[in-house]
């Protein structure tokens, strides 16, 4: 924790030298958003008919130790909703099957309860949707980086949104339901 409380410190005394250099905010800004992330990349996110469900934002960490994947979803039925990491980047509506199953590099079972879990796609908690159809998650989780080429990387996968809760335990989906929404994590491009 010491080290979180170390780390804005830094990152406002590297704003205010960027300050002294740069007058257009736009810099600013970007500055400000590098000192604090290594990696930064929002994700949209579509329901099985095409429609607008939101976003994914993932930041990674400066130390590369901490992925935080913040989820705000809007157009969705209330209730709770599972939310995963799926293994490809591929979101074909109406169903998103060819997205596969949980990302899963390490060949775990699927669920965070799971003595035999968890899948690196798995994430710690439903996201809950109110009665305006909108709903927000934060997940802070150190199983998983937006490094491209690392194992555990999202870069390559899906983020998707299941009709039903997780249960945490049931392998290998957690008897979560259909799938009704998804967002394609594209890949590093080719060099
Ligand atoms: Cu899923
Ligand atoms: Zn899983």
């Amino acid at each position: 924790m010491r080290t979180m409380n170390w780390a804005p410190a830094v990152s406002a005394s590297v704003f205010c030298l960027f300050a002294l250099t740069l007058s257009a905010g736009a810099a600013q800004a970007q500055s400000a958003a590098s000192a604090t992330y290594k990696h930064s990349l929002v994700v949209p996110i579509k329901t099985s008919t095409g429609a607008d469900a939101g976003s994914a934002t993932f930041n990674e960490s400066k130390d590369g130790k901490q992925l935080t994947i913040v989820l705000r979803l809007k157009g969705l039925p209330s209730g709770e909703h599972a939310v995963h990491i799926h293994q490809n980047p591929l979101c074909d509506a109406p169903a998103f099957t060819t997205a596969g199953g949980h990302f899963n590099p390490d060949s775990k079972q699927h669920g965070m309860l799971n003595p035999m879990g968890h899948h690196a796609g798995d994430m710690p908690r439903n996201i809950s949707i109110g009665s305006y159809n909108t709903g927000e998650i934060t997940y802070k989780v150190d199983y998983l980086t937006l490094d491209p080429g690392a194992p555990n990387s999202v870069l390559g996968h899906s983020v998707m949104v299941h009709e039903k809760a997780d249960d945490m335990m049931t392998d290998p989906t957690g008897n979560a339901g259909s799938r009704i929404a998804c967002g394609m994590i594209p890949a590093p491009a080719a060099k």
